[in-house]
């Protein structure tokens, strides 16, 4: 399987962000993509290429113009405002709240965000402008003929919706490339998010449509972040009702109960019958993570990787959150491993 990657990660490094009450240094940090890029190269698993170039495009037709300038522009402004350091937010609109967006720097971080753990950086626009050109990358290689390939993005996507940013995503890479699908001609797609939290920027994205399938595991929002999406009955609105599933699992779920759900979504992407199918590659499901609570073991990432491939169609992993950052790379490659393994069969 190809890798695609850039250097371009790089210039997202932020300092901290404030998580459990305190300001910590940034669980989502270069070396994640240094340590998986790393494995891919040691196993020998394929080619690593560069992206190309697709301009801003293809994200524009996820996210609305005026998230998108915003990002554009955020870090000028708040440099103006307050010096060059970490941009974060620090309040929110709540019920009886209203929604028009600040003239401020400070105001419309709050009404973009919807968390502190999330800073811009002065180099964010150019590490999310690439790591959406990893992803259209990846995407390129099945149109070309590949059964599966893996964009090693950086930052993650998963969270970032249509018009907001948190959960240390920006652009949602995994459905840039799911909408470039449908744009160029193909009728159904299927994303599938594997990551320890909801993927609540996919599902919003897509929420009334029935032309791409979201399935999310993971832990229950009740009990984890982003808390306030991802619960089991949200099944879609609209022309996409019946077309988004949520399998919630409660702290503390090893494989037994992964691999139930897992199961479970597969059945629901196999009916389906999609042309391809988006995996957002989350580790963070690994009994080491530091900020999850999930039991994964390393050969359970051969497992579900196995169980991703009944699916027969070309799969693109996205690469999106894990924090074991030590582990990451065995993790994450594993998956891969273990779909060639089970597509070569
Ligand atoms: C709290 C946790 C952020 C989760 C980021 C992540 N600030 N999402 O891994 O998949
Ligand atoms: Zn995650």
């Amino acid at each position: 399987m190809k890798t695609v990657y850039s250097d371009e990660h790089r210039h997202q490094d932020g300092k901290a962000e404030l998580i459990d009450g305190k300001l910590m240094p940034c669980f989502e940090m270069p070396r994640r993509a240094d340590m998986i890029l790393a494995r891919v190269k040691e196993v020998k698993l394929g080619e690593v290429i560069e992206p190309d170039d697709f301009g801003i495009g293809p994200v524009k037709r996820v996210h609305k113009a005026n998230f998108v300038e915003f990002l554009r522009g955020a870090w000028d402004l708040w440099v103006k405002q307050h010096g060059a350091y970490d941009a974060l937010p620090l309040n929110w609109a709540t019920r009886g709240m209203r929604t028009i967006e600040p003239e401020a720097i400070d105001g419309k971080l709050s009404h973009y965000s919807f968390d502190a753990g999330t800073p811009i950086t002065a180099g964010t626009w150019r590490a999310i402008t690439a790591a959406a050109n990893v992803a259209l990358s990846g995407l390129a290689l099945l149109a070309k003929g590949e059964s599966g390939a893996f964009s090693l993005c950086r930052p993650p996507g998963h969270h970032a919706g249509s018009d907001f940013y948190g959960g240390y995503c920006f652009f949602n890479n995994a459905a840039v490339a799911a909408q470039a699908f449908i744009d160029a001609g193909a009728r159904r797609v299927a994303v599938l998010d594997v990551d320890y939290h909801h993927g609540n920027g996919t599902q919003e994205i897509f929420y009334e449509r029935s032309d791409v399938l979201t399935i999310s595991i993971h832990a229950d929002p009740k009990q984890e972040f982003p808390y306030f999406l991802g619960h089991a009955d949200e099944a879609g609105a609209g022309k996409g009702t019946g077309f988004h599933l949520n399998l919630p699992l409660r702290w503390g779920s090893a494989w037994d109960k992964y691999e139930a759900a897992l199961a479970a979504a597969m059945t629901k992407l196999i009916a389906y019958e999609p042309e391809a199918v988006v995996v957002s590659l989350g580790v963070d499901t690994f009994e080491g993570d530091p900020i999850s609570k999930f039991r994964l073991r390393h050969e359970d990432y051969l497992r579900m990787g196995q169980a991703i491939a009944k699916s027969g169609k070309p799969t693109l992993f996205v690469m999106e959150g894990g924090y074991a950052v030590e582990a990451l790379g065995i993790n994450a490659v594993n998956v891969l491993m273990g779909y060639e393994q089970a597509v070569r069969r």
